[in-house]
């Protein structure tokens, strides 16, 4: 069997999602497909949060079996100019190819060329997952959508993932362990009486309403924060009652925070890749979706929540969240304060249909196809001599 080559690019437009994508894809495909890969990322210092032994000086370096190259801006950049492209490449997000690199790939077998796209729940995701657009200079990039239904591109899940976090969620000492390591130390009886929340979400979530609906509920709670200078301490001129918690941890590799999202009870996270990761831990969760301009975001929350079995007050609480977080305020008059509709969802009964539904939401997405395979498939479709060759 031939291997398959790409060039994966990957433009930082800022935070960690960009890059935390491309990467997990990048290592999905060399694990699990033995693809070789040259990552391309115009910031390595984002790279560097989750590989701290990158070398960011370095431009070309190898790392758990992924060549990562820095990708320069310059339009006569030695390194890029010296390369071929690949089989496959891939625009992460669909960012702009170098031009010089586009040139060389209108050779007279083009490289398959992807246009990895934003994850989105809409519907019309499935009618222009695959399809393919011509250009003048005989290049035909295909659209890549990942998705939450058949026909689109699906999600990333690595191989072993499901099993992995059944075998944590499964061994209460194992996970006591790591909390502790993590500066957490609770007996068994006192993780059976506490509720454990993460939160990663953007600087003007509504952290205090949170904070206010988590002692509402008399539940004792421990908040940890990782990796986020925002949320290093509390709120100012918040005193949480003795019953909260709050403690930041540092930023974890992508793996570990794996196990932080399927330790906690309750999951805050934002962006595309936490959100599909807490999808994975099949626990109850916020999504602080990654805000966009005319209310994007607001119609990309509401298209992945119509997919959804959640309780309509937990929905409730979802959207007057993103609503509190971009507008600093309440929705209306009308609605009910978000910390009072979220500390009734996190009370019994909702609370136990809110765990439920994200079981199944969990269950349902697992039987669906993973995106790199998507990927890997569709590559070789194109390029079948790259199996049998
Ligand atoms: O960081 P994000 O907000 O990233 C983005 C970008 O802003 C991007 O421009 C936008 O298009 C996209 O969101 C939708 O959130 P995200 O996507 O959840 O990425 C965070 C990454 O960081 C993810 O790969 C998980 C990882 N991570 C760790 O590895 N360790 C940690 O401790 C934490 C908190 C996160």
């Amino acid at each position: 069997m031939r291997q398959i080559r790409a060039d994966l690019f990957c433009r930082v437009i800022d935070n960690l999602g960009d890059i935390g994508v491309m990467w997990r894809l990048a290592r999905q495909l060399n694990v699990e497909k033995n693809w070789s890969i040259r990552l391309w990322v115009d910031n390595t210092s984002a790279l560097a949060r989750m590989l701290p032994n990158l070398d960011i000086q370095n431009r070309v370096q190898d790392i758990e079996g992924i060549s990562i190259c820095h990708w320069s801006d310059n339009p006569s950049d030695l390194l890029m100019a010296s390369v071929q492209p690949n089989d496959v490449v891939i625009a992460g997000f669909s960012c702009e190819l170098p031009a010089a690199f586009i040139t060389k790939m209108c050779r007279p077998t083009p490289p398959i060329w992807f246009q990895l796209e934003y994850l989105s729940a809409e519907p019309w995701v499935r009618e222009f997952h695959g399809r393919s657009s011509p250009r003048q200079d005989g290049l035909a990039p295909i659209f890549f959508f990942p998705g939450f239904e058949t026909g689109t591109g699906g999600l990333l899940r690595e191989a072993g993932l499901i099993a992995q976090r059944d075998a944590w969620q499964s061994d209460i000492s194992q996970q006591l362990q790591w909390l502790s390591a993590m500066g957490v130390s609770l007996t068994p009886e006192q993780r059976q009486r506490t509720r454990l929340v993460s939160l990663f979400a953007y600087e003007n979530a509504p952290v205090d309403k949170l904070l206010g609906a988590l002692a509402l509920t008399d539940q004792p709670a421990i908040v940890l924060a990782p990796g986020n200078a925002s949320f290093d301490r509390l709120p100012k001129d918040f005193k949480p009652p003795e019953h909260i918690i709050w403690q930041a941890i540092p930023f974890l590799s992508q793996p570990e925070y794996d196990c932080l999202l399927w330790s906690m009870d309750f999951n805050i996270v934002r962006g595309e890749d936490s959100f599909v990761r807490a999808i994975w831990a099949k626990r109850p969760f916020i999504w602080h979706v990654y805000p966009q301009g005319e209310e994007t975001h607001k119609i990309k929350l509401n298209a992945w929540l119509a997919r959804t079995s959640l309780p309509s007050q937990v929905q409730t609480a979802l959207r007057l969240w993103v609503t509190e977080s971009t507008l600093g305020h309440t929705a209306g008059d009308a609605t009910p304060p978000l910390a009072h509709i979220l500390s009734q969802t996190l009370t019994h009964p909702l609370w136990f249909d809110w765990q439920c539904a994200s079981e199944n939401l969990s269950q349902a997405l697992v039987q669906a196809p993973d995106l790199a395979s998507e990927l890997d498939e569709l590559s070789c479709q194109w390029q079948p001599d790259h199996r049998s060759g």
